[in-house]
């Protein structure tokens, strides 16, 4: 006799998830890149950190990072009797954030430089783990890490030093302090001397009050911020352009919480890194103080943007790595047509490009940690310090582009499953999207590839190429290596030869330009990785399918007449053909 009741029936098969395993022992790359440049005696000790780190970022700080995104941040801006709060409302798990990042040391280990020149690269290894998982955390840390960078090269200022410095650095969360970057108003946030409405007015106890509105400002939770501000004469005149703009360090609220004559006008509503209070706010009468000389202010924040920008790449680096690792655990589990996707090779073919695309990005962002790690402690050679400017910008505008890629392939390796937000998926496809974005577009940082160019007379060139040059020697006695080499090679040639024949061309071909770059880049740093001690056959095929896949710079591939003006007229009839205003 059938039961009256019985529960609805789903079917009796359920997917096994997708699994994080221990984030660092599973990243071969990282270990040998770490093990090929950390001297022997230390290695075990960072090597220690970074295994029970790269545990924790798969368990307790994965479950927070899927809360953040679960909970995200909210403003209250007055409260029931109309009076106005603008209390800012985070997550328990994003403040947890803050403790762990301060516990860690995940800002204090750059500047504490316990292992000298190797401390940077320490410290973004520990990131690269920590940013997929940390709920967008990664975020206020760069900007704390770009405002430590400023502050801790300012000539006196003792005081800030003591003030700022000393948090921004520190371990102990009570005391630990995170920053923003307040750079981009309504009119622009490419052409920041263009956009910036923002005045400062002198206090007669030398502080100054500043007036604005500041149109996108991530992590208002920050203590502390760097921001632009023309400084307003005793006419009442500012100057125009960059020359009119001054750096300046402000303190969101007092002891008491109380904010520093600012409104959280709103919070914006994003598309992806919603885990994050980005605001609109408005400044009226902020105290401040001027910590660049007068309308230097683009020049002493391009500093912090060295710093973010790398944490940028990081990111994109370890959101490739994440989405990779986890679409290879699912190629395990996952059945179709009677097997598991693994034994598809074409699906296997997906995953290697993923790989091998992941490997570039990381390569890429981690030498530039190193350099900038010598660059600290005053070793880095000429030479080195002009290839940290040029590959900066390659660096970020490359991998920030590549990570929405990958990530959305990654995605499609999940079938339905990938577009589905319980899975946690969707969110790195989102979070992804922005590192394009912000920090500079890729148009914007190809411009600044070419200021790099301009501002050491085209030398820099020069020295990327015989750098480019030195790590295929390296190579020389490995034979399968010897095919992607010369890919390179070539490469170089043409880009280089494109750039000293094509300098009137050089501002339209600069996008397609720095790509080339970043291909070279990557490609020479693959080689060069592979032939090391520490590469392995892995490693000698990931170079070679990266020259197959990767090289062919788009320079080339586009005839040099893609960049004359009648391609450009061509191509503005082309984009306006029906454009009705
Ligand atoms: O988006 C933002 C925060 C997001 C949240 C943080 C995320 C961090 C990653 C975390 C991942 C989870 S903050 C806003 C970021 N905004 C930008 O990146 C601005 C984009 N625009 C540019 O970069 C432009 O190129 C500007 C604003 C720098 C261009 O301004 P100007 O006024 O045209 O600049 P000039 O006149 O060319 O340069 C002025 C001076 C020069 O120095 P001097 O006078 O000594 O010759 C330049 O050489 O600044 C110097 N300079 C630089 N120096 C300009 N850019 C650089 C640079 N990149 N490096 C060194
Ligand atoms: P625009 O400058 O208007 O650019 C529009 C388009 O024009 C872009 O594609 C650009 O590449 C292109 N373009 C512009 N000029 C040129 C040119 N000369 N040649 C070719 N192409 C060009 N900013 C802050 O200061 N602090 C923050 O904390 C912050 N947080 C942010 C958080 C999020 C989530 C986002 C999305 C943005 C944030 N920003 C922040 C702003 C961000 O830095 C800017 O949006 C970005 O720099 C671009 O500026 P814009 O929006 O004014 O674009």
């Amino acid at each position: 006799m059938p039961l009256p009741f019985s529960s609805a029936k789903v079917g009796n098969f359920s997917q096994e998830p997708p699994q994080l395993d221990n984030q660092y022992l599973q990243d071969t790359l990282l270990r040998s890149f770490l093990k090929r440049h950390i001297p022997s005696d230390v290695l075990p000790e960072i090597d220690a950190d970074l295994s029970r780190f790269g545990h924790r970022v798969a368990t307790d700080i994965y479950d927070l990072h899927l809360r953040c995104e679960r909970e995200p941040p909210s403003v209250e801006q007055t409260n029931a009797w109309g009076q106005r709060t603008d209390r800012l409302i985070t997550s328990t798990a994003w403040r947890s954030m803050h403790h762990i990042s301060a516990e860690e040391g995940l800002i204090a280990l750059a500047y504490e430089r316990k292992y000298g020149a190797h401390s940077r690269l320490y410290q973004m290894a520990k990131l690269y783990l920590y940013a997929p998982s940390s709920g967008l955390y990664g975020c206020p840390l760069a900007m704390a890490d770009g405002a430590a960078k400023i502050i801790e090269n300012l000539d006196g200022c003792s005081w800030l030093k003591e003030r700022a410095y000393t948090r921004l650095t520190s371990r102990n969360p009570q005391l630990f302090w995170t920053s923003g970057q307040w750079m981009t108003e309504k009119r622009g946030g490419s052409d920041v001397a263009g956009g910036t409405e923002t005045v400062a007015v002198k206090q007669a106890d030398g502080s100054y009050s500043l007036y604005g509105y500041k149109w996108f400002s991530s992590a208002t939770d920050a203590d502390m911020t760097l921001t632009l501000a023309r400084v307003v004469d005793e006419e009442g005149k500012t100057t125009e352009g960059t020359k009119g703009l001054s750096l300046f360090y402000l303190e969101l609220r007092d002891e008491s919480g109380k904010l520093n004559n600012i409104q959280i006008h709103r919070l914006k509503n994003k598309l992806g890194t919603r885990q994050l209070p980005t605001a609109e706010l408005l400044l009226y009468g902020a105290k401040a103080f001027k910590v660049s000389d007068e309308g230097r202010g683009v020049a002493a924040i391009s500093q912090m943007l060295t710093l973010t920008r790398l944490h940028n790449s990081i990111n994109a680096g370890s959101s490739m790595r994440r989405i990779t690792n986890l679409a290879r655990d699912y190629s395990t589990k996952r059945k179709a047509f009677g097997t598991l996707l693994k034994n598809y090779p074409l699906h296997l073919q997906t995953l290697a490009r993923m790989e091998v695309e992941t490997r570039g990005a990381t390569l890429l962002a981690l030498e530039v940690a190193r350099l900038l790690g010598r660059e600290e402690v005053g070793i880095a050679s000429e030479t080195e310090r002009q290839l940290l400017r040029l590959l900066v910008p390659v660096m970020k505008l490359y991998t920030g582009k590549q990570a929405v890629a990958v990530v959305s392939e990654g995605l499609e390796c999940f079938g339905g499953q990938g577009y589905i937000e319980d899975t946690g998926l969707p969110s790195i496809l989102r979070d992804a999207q922005v590192l394009a974005i912000w920090e500079g577009t890729t148009n914007i940082l190809s411009l600044d590839v070419l200021r790099a160019l301009a501002k050491s007379k085209g030398a820099v060139l020069q020295n990327f190429a015989l750098d480019v040059s030195s790590r295929l020697a390296a190579a020389s006695s490995n034979a399968q290596l010897s095919s992607p080499s010369a890919k390179v090679r070539k490469a170089v040639e043409e880009v280089l030869g494109f750039a000293a024949r094509n300098t009137s061309q050089l501002e339209v071909a600069a996008r397609d330009f720095s790509y080339s770059i970043a291909r070279i880049a990557v490609g020479s740093l693959l080689i060069e990785h592979a032939a090391s001690g520490v590469g392995t056959s892995q490693d000698v095929h990931a170079a070679q399918k990266w020259c197959d896949q990767d090289l062919t710079p788009v320079i080339t591939a586009a005839e040099a007449s893609a960049y004359t003006l009648d391609s450009i007229s061509a191509d503005k009839e082309m984009v306006f053909d029906g454009f009705l205003q």
